[in-house]
């Protein structure tokens, strides 16, 4: 069981996509940091609740290690982790506790512009590229598809034109990149979009309220923004 603590703490994306739509989503709720020197951590000032600016992957562990109480994180991010541990046969330790609206991208199966797509079970046999193992084989066995798996951490769409891989699995926004490594979308594995990702259980501490407090503003904000 962590440690109680009185301030709030989340994780947050530093740079990328999801960094600053993040912060200002949060800043909208009425929080406002004073920020360290190294910028990786930003101290509450108008409420006890603290920022961490990290790596996007780290956030899911984050939470599980209970260093952060909340994060806001792809929601493919999160699931992946959640698919890794349950594939090791560990247990859920944080979930989806709000959708946010941004960040929206899907997680697609994209084959060779040349392939005619038939359906799952052309896939047999076939070598996927994913950043997203976990994911994939959960959606494999779901499919009852048996094809292998070359685990890469970028540059995914490449992989069919250096002959890593016959297809790829990753997330696709506008296409763009699909079009440009001659791919084309076959099926979507998942829709994502950025979340709150937080506690199974809420906060027996004072955190508890400030949680509360929060995800008030949040649904304001959020339903100021439909
Ligand atoms: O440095 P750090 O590790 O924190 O960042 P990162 O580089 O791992 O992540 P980042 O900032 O690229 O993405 C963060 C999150 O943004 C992802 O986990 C998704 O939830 C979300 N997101 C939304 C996307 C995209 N859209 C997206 N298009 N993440 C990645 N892409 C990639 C896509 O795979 C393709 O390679 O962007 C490229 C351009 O996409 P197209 O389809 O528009 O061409
Ligand atoms: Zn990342």
């Amino acid at each position: 069981v962590p440690a109680a603590r009185d301030r709030l703490r989340i994780a947050i994306q530093k740079s990328g996509r999801l960094g600053e739509p993040a912060r200002a989503l949060l800043a909208s709720c009425g929080l406002s940091w004073r920020e360290s020197r190294d910028k990786l951590f930003c101290y509450g000032e108008t409420l006890p609740v603290d920022l961490l600016l990290v790596r996007d992957d780290d956030i899911p562990g984050l939470l599980a290690d209970g260093v952060c109480d909340y994060g806001i994180v792809g929601r493919n991010v999160l699931e992946e982790f959640a698919a890794e541990r349950a594939g090791g046969g560990k247990p859920a330790v944080s979930k989806e506790i709000r959708p946010l609206g941004f960040g929206g991208c899907r997680l697609d199966i994209a084959v060779p512009d040349a392939w005619e797509w038939e359906g799952p079970q052309q896939l047999q046999g076939k070598r996927i590229a994913t950043s997203y193992p976990g994911l994939l084989a959960k959606w494999l066995a779901e499919q009852q598809v048996e094809a292998g798996v070359v685990m890469l951490s970028g540059s995914v769409e490449i992989a069919p034109r250096l002959g890593q891989a016959d297809v790829i699995c990753d997330l696709v926004s506008s296409g763009a990149t699909l079009v440009a490594n001659q791919l084309k979308p076959a099926v979507t594995i998942m829709q994502s979009e950025a979340v709150l990702a937080g506690p199974l259980q809420p906060f027996s501490d004072i955190r508890g309220e400030l949680a509360q407090m929060l995800l008030r503003r949040l649904d304001g904000v959020l339903r100021l923004k439909d």
